[in-house]
């Protein structure tokens, strides 16, 4: 019989010393019923709590960890890395390296700039995009997360929409009230929006595959109706694949749809697991980034030489040859086949999956948008998220976010969590 005595006892001493025991709202398990598990260490698609017990861990690091945890190739870069010191604070070989790697690979990138998360790359997008249009609104979508920065917290996704935060207390109503938040997917509410504040909006800010309401993809013609409207209005189009970059395909979702945005967030993934975002595009938008320009933005570790080995690293191993073809594989293999074990329960779940994220909703779908999203029945998730976990599987702990599927999940591994959830299914349908 497993044993989380070792897990309890180092959370309750994490809720006496941070709040809710975490750094990250997501990571408190608030909306699943049970205390996190501590986790010790990381290998290959697998993670192990203090306990000793190990799961088949589908988070990733909530996206990061697309090679899975501990891969020699970015253990091996950050030692090195580290063994040359630390941090300089002056311009080193890998920043330059990693930065033209992003410009290559991100068909939107003529320049880019490193910084230490994917809230700081969006929070400095936002200020470009007002900075370099002078104008004052931003348009998101409902239950997309772009980060904690002020402007972003209004019908945010993510630990926002997990929690049922209706905004946040501290963002001054004069900053919330300049975010237009609208259904995603809904191309008639933007042109209205646009109609009710002509020559007003900075940017459209898109997930351009949502990952923070789940999985939702862009619906036929929804991407390319945002270009269209921002390039009429005036408007930068930007792009937020903190999560797609080099996710859904090398270069990002920009790649996968055709559409090029005027600004792209990243971050996840390009960092191998260590802090590092980016953001980015057109010269001559980010050529009005200080010191270049006027438009302010700086940091102390933005850059950082370890983090850098790590996202180099991380970049360097997914461009073997079949990595992005695997990738899809894998991820095409598990949502069809958890979709059919649901089907062969009688249970009614909606599958959906772009690449290798994908959310199993605990509801008929179709998923197009947060309404039909917040239609789930989250008693029927929590169910199914504890009864995984005692099956070994590490979901994410909310209805609202991806499973990641990594290089390192091997078919045994995606036929034995297919096994599990039926199992479940067929134990709790009645439920
Ligand atoms: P960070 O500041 O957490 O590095 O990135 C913010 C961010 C920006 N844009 C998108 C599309 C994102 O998904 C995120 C962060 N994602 C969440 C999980 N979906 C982070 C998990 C957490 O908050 O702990």
């Amino acid at each position: 019989m497993p044993t989380f005595a070792n897990s309890e006892g180092v959370f309750k001493t994490a809720l006496q010393l941070m709040p809710g025991g975490v750094n990250s709202p997501v990571r408190a398990w608030g909306a699943v019923g049970l205390s996190p598990r501590v986790i010790a260490r990381g290998e290959g698609p697998r993670v192990y709590d203090v306990d000793g017990n190990s799961y088949l861990d589908y988070v990733g690091s909530w996206g990061p960890l697309i090679l899975g945890h501990a891969h020699p190739r970015v253990v091996a870069a950050v030692q090195e890395a580290a063994a040359r010191g630390t941090s300089f604070g002056a311009p080193t070989p890998g920043e330059a390296e990693l930065a033209r790697m992003l410009v290559e690979a991100v068909p939107s990138l003529e320049m880019v700039r490193l910084v230490n998360s994917g809230t700081e790359a969006c929070m400095s997008a936002l200020r470009l995009a007002r900075g370099a249009t002078g104008r004052p609104r931003v348009i998101k979508f409902d239950g997309c997360y772009h980060g904690h920065a002020d402007s972003f917290l209004v019908a945010a996704g993510s630990g926002v929409l997990t929690q049922a935060i209706p905004g946040s207390p501290g963002v001054p109503a004069e900053i919330a009230g300049l975010t237009l938040s609208l259904p995603y997917n809904d191309l008639e509410a933007v042109e209205k929006a646009l109609k009710q504040y002509p020559g007003e909006v900075a940017a459209i800010f898109v997930e351009p595959v949502a990952g923070n309401m789940g999985v939702v993809p862009p619906a036929p013609g929804f991407l390319e109706g945002l270009r269209r409207f921002c390039d009429n209005e005036g408007c930068l189009l930007v792009f937020d694949e903190v999560i797609t970059g080099f996710r859904v395909a090398w270069g990002g979702a920009q790649s996968l749809y055709g559409i090029k945005p005027d600004l792209t967030c990243l971050g996840k993934i390009m960092g191998g697991g260590l802090p590092v975002g980016a953001y980015g595009g057109r010269r001559d938008l980010m050529g009005q980034m200080a010191p270049s320009g006027p438009v302010y933005q700086a940091g102390t570790l933005s850059g950082n030489p370890v983090a850098v080995a790590a996202g180099l690293a991380t970049l360097e191993a997914l461009q073997e040859p079949g990595i992005y073809e695997s990738l899809e594989e894998k991820g095409a293999w598990l949502a069809r086949e958890l979709a059919a074990a649901a089907a062969r329960q009688g249970v009614l779940v909606s599958v959906n999956r772009v690449g290798s994220m994908l959310t199993v909703f605990c509801t008929e779908g179709p998923i197009s948008c947060l309404k039909e999203a917040k239609g789930s029945d989250l008693s029927r998730f929590q169910t199914f998220f504890q009864e995984m976990l005692a099956a070994g599987l590490y979901l994410a702990p909310s209805q609202f976010e991806a499973w990641f599927v990594s290089t390192a999940h091997q078919q045994g591994d995606l036929e034995y969590t297919v096994a599990a959830a039926e199992r479940v299914w067929a134990r709790t349908s009645g439920r």
